[in-house]
């Protein structure tokens, strides 16, 4: 199965202590992106990838390509645009305990200006899959109307396509944009994914269940999942519901688990595995994830995911080495 994903990827600059930024003296520099850590994910799961997103001219653009290759996604789509490759800042700890803040440095970077004509219609050839999430529409106008041309060709030649709304509140803060600026490609989805909250950030106030539902009126997903956090995730289907608890592990570095969750649910999934053992992997993903420093670095492959979920399930008297 060969996965496209479409969306913007940045240097990331993470600090080696917690605190407020500017008291920090020392960043470690990595490659993240949310599309970019799934598609990393699915890759190290055995899929066919492909990555469409654009970089600037520029040393951070190299090294985000270059990165991507060594996780054997095609990369020969990747636009080098005339503008910057974006860069984020990861605070750690703080004002929240255990919470990451990011401060992003993107508006008018080279992927904030890639448009419709910039997509290679050779590139939907041989794929079964088309990932995004809400991050990309989000970032410009003619990233949204881009979004929606890659949505458009893929429904055309019946390619599954999976929406992971992953609001970012300080690209939608306001609840009314966000569900303007998500509707389409919630509308457009085969498996939607989301989490406890974004559904909060776009049904402010009602229970989990009643938040879906809402969900539910705009989409024609067969699937959609709810991640839990630490309470784990759910799948709702038109008749049934499957929920599966959290793996209890110490967080080192929140981000990216949700990405670790849906790489490895659909890995899961559409290796033919059934709903429940899929959220089983997404959350041991996302628990490993949460693990270690990085996006991308501590993505899990098959042998990886089962020694976590057999250590979990008492394996403490096993032997790891
Ligand atoms: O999913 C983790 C990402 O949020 C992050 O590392 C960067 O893609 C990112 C974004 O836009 O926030």
């Amino acid at each position: 199965m060969r996965v496209l994903g479409f969306g913007e990827v940045m240097v990331q600059l993470n600090p080696t202590s917690k605190g407020p930024l500017r008291h920090v003296n020392l960043f470690e520099k990595r490659v993240a992106g949310s599309e970019a850590n799934v598609i990393v994910g699915m890759s190290r799961l055995g899929f066919e990838t492909v990555f469409l997103t654009s970089v600037g001219d520029d040393e951070f653009g190299k090294c985000i390509t270059s990165v991507l290759s060594s996780e054997r996604v095609e990369t020969k789509y990747i636009k080098v645009g005339k503008s910057f490759t974006a860069v984020y800042f990861v605070q750690r700890g703080f004002p929240v305990p255990g919470k990451t803040d990011v401060f992003y440095y993107r508006r008018g970077s080279a992927f904030s200006q890639f448009t419709p004509d910039d997509i290679a219609q050779d590139i939907f050839d041989g794929i079964d899959l088309l990932f995004i999430s809400g991050i990309t529409p989000a970032l410009s106008e003619s990233c949204y109307s881009a979004s929606k041309r890659m949505v458009e060709v893929a429904k055309e030649r019946n390619i599954k396509f999976v929406f992971d709304t992953n609001i970012r509140k300080k690209l939608l803060p306001d609840k009314e944009i966000a569900i303007k600026t998500l509707e389409f490609f919630i509308q457009k989805a085969d498996i939607l994914l989301t989490g406890m909250g974004d559904l909060e950030h776009m049904f402010p106030g009602f229970e989990l269940d009643t938040q879906v539902k809402y969900l539910r009126e705009f989409t024609q997903a067969d699937i959609v999942v709810v991640k839990m956090g630490q309470e784990g995730s759910r799948a709702y289907e038109r008749n049934n519901l499957y929920e599966v608890s959290s793996f209890k592990v110490e967080v080192v570095d929140e981000l990216g688990a949700g990405d670790a969750f849906d790489a490895a649910f659909l890995a899961s999934f559409f290796s033919g595995r059934a709903i429940n053992e899929s959220l089983l992997y997404g959350n041991a993903a996302g628990a490993i994830v949460v693990g270690a420093i990085g996006d991308i670095e501590p993505l899990p492959n098959w042998k990886e995911l089962e020694m976590f979920i057999s250590f979990q399930k008492g394996g403490e008297g096993k032997l790891l080495r």
